[in-house]
Parts: structure tokens; sequence; C-alpha cells
């Protein structure tokens, strides 16, 4: 087949390595200059026909275009192929059109804690069943893991909102959603929308599979009878007679086929962690794994870098690298799972919602605020007079800031609330941005 790639990120090089293993023809586009790919291009052999610098109706000499997931759906050159009757799918159609069913998909999508869930039921099914992938919005693209799926196979994948919009054939065993507040609104255009593209994760679900919801988010709560599958909540608030819960460190599962219970050491801090935990176990369970392998791997599961990751503590002054906190509601759950006395730097690129919904924390436990990045005078001007804030600019001036003004016992917490595209390449090389000059200081 003539496969159009749109867009050359970790997705599009993936899809073109896959489909070209394949024996497919490819032509990638992709708005950035070819200066930014020479290394990519020169380890396909210059294998890869591509266009840089913008997308043109070459990309329309195609039996089928695979969109990256950033690139928003009525894109010119979208609406064109659609108009030609030219396919346009996604990563998660088309790879999984292309390989063996896998004997467990389990898809992981939520606004918070997803990349947390996900790894967490990476580590237990890898124990469980060593032909395990973990990939999708996580880091390694589905693609990238193609190749080697067949019909023994687990594969666990962090699905975000935007590879869901495209899905419309993607079907997992089982299901999860974590939680859903505002994000992508800038991407989406509404809330129900970016609902709407959550919802796609169970949409083609049948039955007999799973779709596992928070009976404690009340987006989430509402799903339960619009998937096709069998819908299991999970709760840390509340004892379910059906479904997953957690009390006084028990996790109990009780499904048709049972009740069962164990006793887990979790070494994550914080309650949305064990909300996290929960969710992952009746994942994992649901998906084969036995509860002594669930137990085993999830003692042994430290947690997640760039999440609430604890980087150093200098003069009794702790500081936390919250980097993949990209919006709001991230940020609210690491000033939650944190005692008062931080400093919060905050910033970067604006993604659209509002950022009052962390104001009654900031005003019961933010000793003072440092403004990163594009969005500082929106975030200055949404939060002033709930603690003093200060124009950093950057984030070597932010922490080098905050390090003179917090004491013994505060604490100085990257959780930007925001993109990190204006400053940096991606959330990664800003966590390891301020890793380094913290160590640094
Ligand atoms: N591009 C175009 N034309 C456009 C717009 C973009 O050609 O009109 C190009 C860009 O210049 C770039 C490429 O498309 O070269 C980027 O594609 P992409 O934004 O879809 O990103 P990928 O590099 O393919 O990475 C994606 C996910 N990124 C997004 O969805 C934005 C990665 O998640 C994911 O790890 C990767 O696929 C593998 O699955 C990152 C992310 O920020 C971590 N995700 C968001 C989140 O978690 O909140 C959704």
């Amino acid at each position: 087949m003539k496969i159009g790639i749109m867009g050359f990120g970790a997705t599009g090089a993936a899809v073109a390595d896959f489909a070209l293993a394949s024996g497919d023809e490819v032509f990638v586009s992709e708005s950035r200059p070819s200066s930014s790919f020479e290394d990519i291009l020169k380890r396909s052999g210059n294998n890869i026909r591509a266009e840089f610098g913008g997308h043109t109706k070459r990309l329309l000499d195609a039996d089928l275009i695979v969109k990256s997931p950033g690139i928003l759906p009525d894109e010119k050159i979208l609406l064109a192929a659609v108009r030609r009757g030219i396919p346009v799918t996604g990563e998660l159609d088309f790879v999984f059109s292309r390989v063996p069913r896998p004997s467990r998909i389990v898809a992981i999508t939520g606004t918070n804690g997803k990349t947390t869930v996900t790894s967490l039921v990476g580590k237990i099914l890898k124990k469980h069943n060593p032909r395990t992938y973990v990939c999708g919005n996580i880091g390694a693209p589905l693609a990238s893991v193609a190749a080697g799926i067949t019909s023994r196979t687990t594969v666990v994948l962090e699905v975000s909102s935007y590879q869901l919009e495209d899905a419309r054939t993607f079907r997992p065993d089982v299901s999860v959603i974590l939680n859903i507040t505002p994000d992508h609104l800038e991407h989406h255009g509404s809330f129900k929308a970016y609902v709407e593209a959550k919802s796609r994760i169970f949409k083609n679900q049948l039955p007999t599979d799973y779709c596992v919801l928070n009976r404690d988010d009340a987006v989430c709560a509402g799903l339960s009878d619009k998937t096709p599958a069998r819908a299991v909540f999970f709760s840390i608030r509340r004892v379910l007679a059906r479904g997953a819960y957690f009390k006084n460190d028990v996790f109990r599962l009780n499904l048709d086929g049972g009740r069962e219970k164990m006793r887990v050491n979790l070494s994550l801090p914080g309650e949305h962690n064990t909300s996290n935990a929960v969710a992952a176990f009746a994942a994992a369970r649901l998906a084969g794994a036995p509860l002594s392998v669930i137990k085993a791997a999830a003692e042994d599961f430290k947690g997640v870098e760039h999440r609430i990751e604890f980087v150093a503590s200098k003069k009794g002054v702790s500081y936390i690298n919250d980097s993949k906190a990209t919006n709001v509601s991230s940020v609210e759950v690491a000033l939650r799972s944190l005692s008062d006395g931080i400093w919060l730097i905050l910033g970067g690129r604006d993604k659209g919602s509002p950022y009052s919904p962390i104001l009654p924390l900031i005003r019961k436990k933010v000793k003072g605020i440092f403004l990163i990045g594009e969005a500082a005078g929106k975030i200055y001007e949404e939060l002033s007079g709930a603690a003093p804030i200060f124009k950093s600019g950057t984030l070597k001036a932010a922490v080098v800031a905050a390090s003179k003004k917090a004491v013994a016992g505060d604490t100085v917490l990257l959780s930007p609330a925001c993109s990190s595209y204006d400053q940096f390449e991606n959330f990664e090389r800003r966590g390891e941005a301020f890793k380094k000059i913290v160590k640094g200081l």
C-alpha cells in the first residue's frame, strides 16, 4: 500500500519504520524543516520519501493516511484527503489492523495518573507474562513494538485523548478510565468533546470485555451505562459489593467469580496513588494476573520519573520534580499529596483551562509562586492575591529564587500546570533540566 504519514515525531517515525518493514511504500509529510530530522533520516538509510516545512498535495497520493496524535483532525490537508475518499486513521487502528490479535490488550486512559497506572500494570503483567509490551503515550509508540506482537503477547497501552479521538476499531480486552477533568481543551474544543474522545476507549469493546471506571470521579461514574463491556468500578472511598476497593491497607476485588483480598505495602505516597494502585490491581487481575504476582510486583514498584519525584534535600529543603503535571488538576493532586510550606514553580505553554481551581490549595499550602514561560501573564492575573507571585522567566531563575526563599522544612515543587513546548522539547527535558539545576545549587 501507499501509506501517507502526517507528522514525523515519535509516532510518525515508528509508523514509517513499521510500514516500510511490512513492504509498504511510505511518504512522510512534516511541518518542521528537514534540518530537525537529519539523524532519523540517516538512521533509516534515507529510505523514506518525505516533505518538510509543510503539508502539500503530495501527501494525498496515498491509499491511507496515518496521522500523528497531536495533529488536529480538521487540518486543511486532512479535510482534502477525506473529500477525495482517502481514509485517514490513527496509530492504534493502523497497527492493530495489521498484527495478530494479542492475547490481552489492556488500555489505560484518564486525565491524571495514566503513566503511573500503565507502569504498574505493565510491571505486574510482565511478571505474569514475560511477552508483555508497555507502550503508547507513555513514550514508546505502539508501532515501535508492533513487529514483535503475536497471539501470545500482552500489550499494556497508555492511551491519550488525542490517540483515542482517531480510534474507530480499537478494542482493548480491559479498558481503564482513571478520572476525567478539563484538559487539552485547546485541542478538543470543549470538555464534552474531551469526554467523548476518552470514551472511545470502550466504544468497540464486547460484552465479554471489562471497563474499569473510577467510582469516586463523577464523570467516570457516569460512563458505566455507556460502555458495552462489563463495567467494574474501583474506589478508595466506599465499599463496593461489586468492584475493587482499598480499605485499611487491604485491597478487595469482588467480582462475579468470587471475592478476593490481599494486604499490600505500597511505597507510593499520596491518596491519588492509592487510587491509582486499586485501578492497576483491578486491571491486572482482570487481565489474568494472580494476586500473588500483583502483590510482589506492586511492593517492588517505586513510581514514575517526573511525577512527584523526590530529587534532593538541600539545607532541609525538599526539591520535587513534577514536570509531568501539564494540567491544573495534576497540580492539585501534587499540592494535596504534600504538606504545607511549598514554593511552587508554575508556567510554560497555556492549555486553555483556568488556573483558579488551585486557588484554595494555594492559599492553604503555598508560600510563594515563581512563574516561567509564556503563560506567566495569564497565571499572574488568575492567581494574584492568593500567595506572593514572582515572575522568573526561566526555570533556572525560578529554582534559584525559590532556593533563596525556602527554609528548612519547606518544599520547592516544579508542578507547572502547562505544557513545556515554549521552552523545552518536552516535559522529560524540563524535568531533567530541573534536576540538573537542583543538583547544581
Ligand atoms: N506536526 C506536523 N503538522 C502539524 C502538527 C505537528 O507535521 O500540523 C509534527 C510536529 O512537528 C512533530 C510531529 O508532528 O514532528 C509531532 O507529532 P505528535 O504531536 O503527534 O507527537 P509524537 O512525537 O508522535 O508523540 C506522541 C505523543 N504526543 C502527543 O500526542 C502530543 C506522545 O505523548 C507519545 O509519547 C508518543 O506519541 C508515543 O505514543 C506525549 C504527550 O505530551 C508525552 N501526550 C499528551 C499528554 O500526555 O498529555 C497527549
